[in-house]
Parts: C-alpha cells; structure tokens; sequence
C-alpha cells in the first residue's frame, strides 16, 4: 500500500468539508467538523480501531495493546481550521497518524501498549477565541468559563456544543489518566520555510513558543463625516491604526517577538459615520515567557497613552495564555535517531506557531515531528507539503513506534 499517497487522497477529501463556499473553513462544533469526524472516523475503523467522540468534540480512535494493561501512546493533531486554509494544517498529522495504526493493522502487529489516534475538535480558536479547547479538555485544563463565551452569532459556546451532540457538563471528566499514558506526539507541517531552506523532508522539534492572545477595543464617539471638524473628533478608529503601527514598530524592536493583529472591526461600520467603537484581536509570541507577558504589559500601556491622548477609551481583555513547552528529550531523540535513519540528519527545530502538544504537555511528556512546507506558506489555501515528504513522515513515524515499542 502506498500509504502517502493515501494520505494524500484523504487530505483532499477532508478539503471539500467546509463551512464557506469559498475556501476551507471548519471551526469548533460545525456541521463540517460533524462530517469530518464521521469520514474520518470510518477510516479509523477500517484500520483495526474502535472509535469514540468525547464529551467536547474530539475524535479518538483506539488500536489495543498486546496486553490489555498496556499504556496508551498518543498520536494525532487537529481537524479544525483557519479561515481559508490550507488542507494540512492539522489534518496532516491525524492522517499519518493513522497511517501507521493502518501499517500496523494490515501487518497484524500488537505492540505492548495501545495507541490513540486524536483529531481534536478545535485547536485554532477562529469561532470563541480560546484556543486547544480539545487538547485542554483531555489534559485536563480546560476552563469551564470558556463555555459562556459567545460566537459571532451569540451562540455560547455550550450551547454550539450541546447542538454538536457534545456534553458540556462532562468535559471535565474528558481528562485522560496520566499514568496511562506514554506520551503525545503530533506530527504538523512546519508552516515556516527552514527544512525548505535545508532541503530536508523533516525536523524534529526542540520547543513550541508561547502566546498571548487579547481583544481590545477603543470607544470614541461616532459622529457626521461631514460635520465634525477634524480637532473635535473622538475616532476610535484612527486610535486603533496608531496602536497597531506602535504594535508592529515595538515588535520589530524585540528580537524573537512576533506581534499580529488579524482582526479590526469599526463599527457602526458606515462610510459617513466617525467610528464610534474599533474592536481588534492582538496575538503576541516569544519563546520566552517572561519576555511576551512584559511586552503585553508594555503594550497595554502604550494603547491606554493612545487612548488618553485621543479622549477615548481603551479596554484590554486577555482571552488566551499558553506557556512555551520544551519537547520531552527521550521521546525527541527516538524520533531524531529514526529520522537520522530516513534522511542522515536530524534538525532541530523551534516551532513558532502553537500546538495542541503544548496543551497535551500539562498530562504527559510530547514530542513533535515537522514536515517540509513549500516556502513556508501557511494559514493559506497556498499552503503545501509534498507527498514524497509525507512518505518519509509515515516511514519515520513507524519507525518512531517500532524504536519506542523496542525500550518498553
Ligand atoms: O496560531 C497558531 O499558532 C496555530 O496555528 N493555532
Ligand atoms: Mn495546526
Ligand atoms: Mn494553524
């Protein structure tokens, strides 16, 4: 079986599953992210697993162990996605995932512990903001708070939910064993351009950045385009457009911070109304945690100078914290030593966007493998890794299993 070119057919199925006409889109607890679970869920089955979807949307499917008191190795990584994505931001790593549970399946292989592939229900946070809700949910960090929060649309998260066929009320109870539990490893295109500029396939990676995410929103007063002269105006908007260029100028200044604003609302959004109120999303990361909560702090004061200076008001709300993660040095090595085998070199690699492994990290020990992204282009329907790479993905992820099987 050519198990890459499998995948491949499988990533462009799970492509045509969409919220939008438009592009891909599939965010938490959509009807898209229901079909996604049922196809791939079938594919699971047809490997030899028993599939299950938890109480807050993940996908898990189960290949037993020789023995049944055998741990669990974790395997997998997201189905949800950006808006306008690219199809192998995290179903890549779910579907290779599954191809070596296949491999193993079709040759009849038990390994002394168990493993489970996940597809986590929402890692990227497009529909509530918070993001690894899946991945918190197991790992046992999920913040019941978070159910509250509203959608565009006004849906609480709860309510989207429970409509999804979800159990709010048992998230808590989704918490994995950790004793169970061998480690999480998630393979993921790197989504940045070093194993393209090294020429090799993929890199194990050394340690996941951390993040800060934030909605802020500047209140003035809305007001006649025509008749307000310029020194009377209370524009929230022109506020927000010197807070994001201050933004962009501290973040160049900071070496190995990155800062972004993907989001800006005006609102009441008419072309002859002053803006009265500018909502804007912040995401700021650095691998050094201390390093991004200054730089937060130092932008908040920075955005209330803004304000001060403009007569309007700045509020600041932070929607999302992770911590940076260190990849479990044991289970890295055994992925360098098989990658070493496929491809002579091993690169380490630091991973600039976030994981579900860095959730995952709070119940057990992770590890990441990389795949090569076609000039590092990511969240972008441009976004690609070839199937030759996704070849020595699969070869060095069975590899993987075999090594660590080996030291049990
Ligand atoms: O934003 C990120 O780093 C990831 O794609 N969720
Ligand atoms: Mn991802
Ligand atoms: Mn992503």
């Amino acid at each position: 079986m050519n198990f890459a070119h499998l995948v491949v057919q499988r990533l462009d199925a799970l492509a045509q599953i969409s919220e939008d006409e438009g592009g891909l889109t599939r965010s938490f607890a959509s009807p898209a992210m229901r079909r996604v679970n049922d196809l791939v869920g079938s594919w699971m089955r047809d490997a030899g697993m028993s599939v299950c979807t938890d109480a807050i949307g993940n996908l898990i499917g189960h290949y037993p162990a020789a023995t049944p008191a055998g741990k669990i190795l974790l395997l997998g990584s997201h189905l949800d996605t950006v808006r306008d994505a690219g199809k192998f931001d995290g179903p890549l790593g779910v579907l290779v995932a599954l191809a070596c549970v296949q491999f193993l399946n079709e040759t009849k292989t038990r390994l002394p512990f168990a493993i489970e592939v996940i597809g986590f229900a929402d890692e990227e946070g497009v529909r509530y903001q918070s993001t690894y809700l899946g991945s918190r949910a197991l790992a046992g960090t999920f913040n019941c708070e978070d159910l509250k929060r509203t959608d565009a649309r006004g849906v609480t998260m709860a309510e989207a939910l429970r409509e999804f066929g979800g159990t709010p009320d048992a998230i808590a109870a989704a918490r994995m064993d950790a004793s169970r539990l061998l480690g999480y490893v998630e393979v993921h295109i790197e989504q940045g351009p070093v194993l393209e500029q090294k020429n090799l396939a993929v890199g194990v990676v050394s340690a996941i950045t951390g993040q800060t995410r934030a909605r802020i929103a500047f209140v003035g007063e809305a007001g006649h385009a025509g008749t307000v002269p310029m020194n009377l105006r209370r524009d929230s908007l022109c506020a927000a457009a010197e807070f994001v260029l201050a933004i962009e100028e501290l973040a160049k200044d900071r070496s190995g911070l990155v800062a972004t604003v993907g989001e800006i609302t005006a609102m009441p959004g008419a072309g002859n109304v002053i803006p009265g109120q500018t909502k804007l999303s912040l995401d700021v990361r650095h691998p050094d945690d201390v390093t991004r909560s200054q730089t937060c702090d130092e932008l908040k004061l920075r955005a209330d100078e803004i304000a001060a200076g403009r007569s309007v008001i700045m509020n600041w709300e932070t929607v999302h914290e992770s911590a940076a993660v260190v990849c479990e040095r044991r289970l890295a090595l055994l992925l360098e030593n098989a990658t070493k085998c496929h491809q002579g070199e091993a690169p380490l690699l630091a991973s600039g966007a976030g994981h579900d492994a860095a959730a995952m990290a709070a119940i057990c020990p992770v590890a990441m493998l990389f795949v090569r992204c076609k000039g590092g282009v990511s969240h972008n329907p441009a976004e690609f890794a070839s199937e030759a790479d996704i070849g020595v993905a699969i070869e060095v992820m069975n590899d993987f299993v075999k090594s660590l099987a080996k030291s049990k």
